[in-house]
């Protein structure tokens, strides 16, 4: 039996993989014990990886829609049908016609995002759109907007730990297993989340009221300013606009958070005390918590300001930063701008480079509009908007106005369900591609390795790049995608690296990780307009934002819609991560049901009583948008009035309730959390 050692790409972490193939058959997974990250083990997707590869309800080969049914075509038919009907539509309308959308697949699988956006340069559109509009660039943005770049948080090494709004048990297991192996050594652990996670009970719980979360940060800087327990040398020296922040937060006491957030003032100076006086203190902010949020920008600034008037900038345990490992730019010049572009110019371009995409929180809308231009074809791999996107209804409703829908996919979804043509795409256990994690992540490191094709392609399935490139050469622009195999593309990805995939060869594990540099400042000092960390900023100001964060009620909070809250008064959170899925994935495989069978509602007991509603029993979820129905988890462990739900679940799918016009007015950022919503005893 052969053992090849791989990463697995069923989420961004990217954990190490012995893969066991017997006669071009993989029979069995493990993690891999050398592997930094996940040192042996594996969450329960990736256990059941021989499952999901295997499952009997993959896309085996290229179809088209007849009616109401999708019929087996061959690969020629599909793309040559697709590239006719491609170039109609450009001549009718132009190239912006066409939108690229790929999910968060695209974070993971780099050679389909790369050949995605070659594909639309050689078409000419400027629609490239991605995750990265509902997901962690704002955190990028916040960090360049004050600090030129990205430092990453690094838990590993950190005294200090906040955990705001992330529950790594979910979502990044091995800083959960991490976190309860250092507490017992003294690491101290705050929790900052209106649901009780299991990790509370390790340090000190504070529940705010949803969407509080910036009052609360800001109340932090005031205690830490009055108290003075910033670090003044380093403010001193490496910072600008602190005087500005010391009269900024003024107003904002631990009593006026207390107000806001419904967390005692006592609890707010608790706490930020321990964290300013703990050098390697690091707040792990949540993902989809902080950025899909009314103030998903100025929460993330929050975090990078009390990062930097602690000190904990670019020192071991704080954020640091990591190098990136930047792979061969596929993409093509355009000029024209894509959607968002000028709706939300600060999310398109705060620096020198624009974005690689537009915000594709408009596409909807776009779509619906035809404003300012028909977009007549959309082309999705490795994402599922149908279920994903903010307000499915309204997403419905364009994909009706498509002319031409493709889904490039391993397995059905619920947006090729809508599609004129699905083509099977074959996982990263089938083909090489490129591993890890070049640009930084949670884990305060950078790593890339090679991601070794471990059995063939299952059934007529391809690579994601292979179907772009061949859709390019079948519509004449052959001349980009000069590539023939997996191996050609890898290699030409890494050709402009800091290292070859011969040097990744020699390496058993076929991993390299990032030097990273504590203190680089002191070498490059900051790359913003001022050379330092900009706490102030001046250029958010100039594109008519505070420069400084502020605190903004949820759109539909009780404060800011008190008409609207008497009909819905609970606070709902949509998108709590459960670590047996990913998204909308892996609910179609039999072990993972068996031991998740179905989502629930999470409702504190006070809040189930007033609508009569007992564990165990199915109820109605309502907001202004619309139903769903889940059985009610009664527990104690979470703030009474708010309500949690988790998304992926097409039983239960909780984008019925979430409106697309809720958003973050700077980045365009939906509001997913901090919804009103009532429950309905069924
Ligand atoms: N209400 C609400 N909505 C949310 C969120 C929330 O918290 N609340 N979270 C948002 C966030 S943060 C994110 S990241 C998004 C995630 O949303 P998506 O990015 O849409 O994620 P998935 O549902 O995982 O869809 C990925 C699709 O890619 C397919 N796939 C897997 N591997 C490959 C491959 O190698 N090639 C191709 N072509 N396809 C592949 C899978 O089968 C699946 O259909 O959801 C967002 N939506
Ligand atoms: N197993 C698994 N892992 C995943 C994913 C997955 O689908 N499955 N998705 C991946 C992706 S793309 C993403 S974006 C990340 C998401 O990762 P995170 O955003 O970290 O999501 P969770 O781990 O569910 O933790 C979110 C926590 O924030 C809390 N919360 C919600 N709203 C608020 C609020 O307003 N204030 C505060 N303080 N807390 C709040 C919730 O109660 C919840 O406990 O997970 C990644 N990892
Ligand atoms: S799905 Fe699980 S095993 Fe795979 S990379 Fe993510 S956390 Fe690791
Ligand atoms: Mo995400």
């Amino acid at each position: 039996m052969e053992v090849l050692k791989t990463d697995c790409a069923l989420c961004v972490n990217c954990c190490g993989v012995n893969a066991y193939v017997d006669d071009g058959v993989l029979v069995k997974v493990e993690g891999e014990e050398e592997h930094f990250l996940n040192k042996g083990k594996l969450c329960p997707k990736g256990e059941h990886l021989t499952d999901w590869v295997y499952a009997p309800d993959r896309v085996k080969y290229p179809m088209k829609r007849v009616g109401k049914t999708l019929k087996r075509i061959s690969w020629d038919q599909a793309l040559d049908e697709i590239g006719s009907k491609l170039q109609a539509l450009k001549k009718q309308h132009g190239a912006h016609t066409m939108a690229i959308y790929t999910g968060s697949v695209g974070v993971e699988n780099i050679e389909l995002a790369a050949f995605m956006q070659r594909f639309r340069g050689a078409y000419g559109s400027p629609n490239f759109l991605c995750v990265e509009s509902i997901c962690y660039r704002v955190r990028i943005l916040a960090r360049q907007i004050t600090f030129g770049r990205y430092p990453v948080e690094e838990p590993e090494k950190a005294r200090c730990i906040i955990l705001w709004g992330a529950n790594p048990d979910a979502s990044l297991w091995m800083t959960g297993v991490h976190i309860r192996n250092e507490v017992k050594k003294g690491l101290k652990l705050i929790t900052i989340d209106p649901r009780r996670i299991p990790l509370a009970k390790f340090g000190i719980h504070i529940q705010p009221r949803p969407g509080t979360d910036c009052a609360i940060a800001l109340a932090m800087m005031n205690v830490i300013i009055e108290e003075d327990l910033w670090d003044k040398e380093f403010v001193d020296k490496w910072t600008v606009g602190f005087d500005r922040l010391v009269e900024h937060v003024k107003e904002y006491t631990p009593e006026k958070a207390e107000e806001i957030s419904g967390v005692p003032a006592i609890e707010i100076r608790k706490i930020a005390r321990i964290f300013a006086t703990t050098k390697g203190a690091c707040i792990l902010q949540g993902v989809c918590s902080m950025d899909q949020q009314i103030n998903s920008l100025q929460n993330s600034r929050a975090f990078a300001i009390l990062q930097t008037i602690t000190g904990n900038i670019d020192v071991p345990g704080g954020w640091a930063t990591t190098p990136l490992l930047p792979l061969t730019d596929l993409r093509l010049p355009l000029d024209e701008k894509p959607i968002g572009a000028d709706e939300y110019p600060v999310f398109y371009k705060f620096g020198k480079r624009p974005a690689p995409y537009g915000q594709a929180m408009l596409l909807t809308e776009t779509i619906l509009s035809e404003k300012p231009y028909p977009i007549k074809a959309l082309l999705v791999g490795g994402g599922n908007p149908a279920l994903d996107f903010p307000d499915t209804k309204k997403f419905l409703e364009a994909a009706k106005k498509l002319e031409l829908l493709v889904v490039i996919d391993p397995f059905m979804s619920e947006t090729a369900d809508l599609a004129d043509y699905v083509l099977p795409a074959c996982t990263f256990l089938e083909k090489d591609g490129v591993g890890g994690y070049p640009y930084g992540l949670m884990h305060g490191t950078s790593y890339i390795m090679l991601r070794k094709k471990v059995i063939d392609p299952l059934w007529e399935s391809k690579a994601d790049w292979w179907v772009w490139s061949e859709l390019g050469h079948k519509m004449g622009y052959g001349e980009y995608f000069p590539w023939k195999t997996d191996e050609e593309v890898v290699e030409h990805l890494f050709s402009k690296s800091v290292i070859t995939t011969k040097q990744l060869k020699a390496n058993p594990g076929g991993a390299y990780f990032g030097e990273k540099v504590y203190k680089v400042y002191e070498q490059t000092g900051f790359g913003t307009e001022s050379g330092k960390i900009e706490i102030f900023s001046a250029g958010l100001e100039r594109f008519g934002f505070p420069g400084l964060p502020t605190h903004i009620e949820p759109s539909q909070s009780a404060v800011a819609n008190p008409e609207l809250t008497k009909k819905y008064p609970e606070i709902l959170l949509t998108g709590a991560r459960q670590i047996e899925y990913i998204h909308t994935q892996g609910h179609n495989l039999p072990a993972l049901r068996a031991i998740r069978q179905e989502p629930e509602v999470e409702v504190h007991p006070a809040t189930a009583h007033k609508y009569d509603i007992v564990n165990g029993e199915m109820c109605g979820i309502e907001t202004p948008r619309g139903m769903i129905k889940m059985r009610a988890l009664v527990t104690q462990d979470i703030l009474e009035g708010v309500v949690s739900i988790p998304h992926g679940w097409a039983v239960a799918n909780a984008n019925i309730l979430t409106d697309i016009k809720m958003k973050d007015a700077i980045v365009g950022y939906p509001e997913t959390k901090a919804i009103a919503c009532r429950l309905v005893k069924l």
